[in-house]
């Protein structure tokens, strides 16, 4: 089978079960939003258990106050061809947004003591509508959204168990989002998030 048709054949077969039917928009002003679709993901927990076991893991630091700390959470890339379990997401959310989502990268949360601290993705430099899809799997976090640089918290979700998010417009300009250390996390979460390099026309 050529790449194409073996792509095409991905996106139908990922068409029927990745359904984007009843999604639902929050629109956080005119020009940014978050797409929800709760359980995206029917077999979510295999795919925890696949990506938690298989992907190349690693924990980066960060240089804070002239001093470099480990990130609390563990995070793994992927270049394109991407393995088919996440080749079947990439193309199930580029058909359907229009737009070829072309990094693929992912954060594994161990337990409550892991989080991302508040920031706007790095991509609104180059960017100015840039989309993020992410997946989540495993058990729910908190993830907080609030205007760029400070200020209340505006929305809360608590992405797991499959759920699809996509922050698009000027969200990334715009507004903040964080997953802050909980206690009251009940278990590890892995987020599948996906990215693109071309504006949207
Ligand atoms: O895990 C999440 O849902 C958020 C991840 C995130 O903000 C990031 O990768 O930049």
């Amino acid at each position: 089978m050529t790449d194409l048709a073996w792509q095409d054949s991905l996106f139908s077969v990922a068409h029927e079960r990745l359904s984007f039917e009843g999604y639902r928009r929050d629109q956080l002003d005119d020009s940014s939003w978050v797409d929800l679709i709760p359980g995206w993901v029917p077999d979510h927990a295999v795919l925890f258990a696949q990506l938690r076991d298989e992907a190349p893991w690693h924990q980066r630091t960060r240089v804070l106050w002239d001093q470099e700390v480990l990130e609390p959470r563990l995070t793994a890339g992927y270049a394109l061809p991407l393995p088919p379990a996440l080749e079947e997401l990439r193309a199930a959310v580029s058909g359907f947004y229009g737009v070829a989502f072309d990094s693929c990268w992912l954060n594994l949360y161990r337990d409550g003591d892991d989080a991302v601290a508040w920031h706007g993705d790095s991509n609104r430099k180059t960017m100015w509508r840039p989309m993020v899809v992410t997946v989540s799997l495993g058990s729910s976090r908190r993830f907080l959204v609030r205007r760029r640089g400070g200020g209340p918290v505006l929305k809360e979700y608590a992405p797991g168990q499959g759920d699809l998010m996509v922050m698009g417009g000027r969200m990334q300009h715009d507004y903040d989002h964080a997953v802050p250390r909980d206690r009251r996390a009940s278990g590890a979460r892995i987020s599948v998030t996906m990215r693109h390099t071309q504006e949207i026309s």
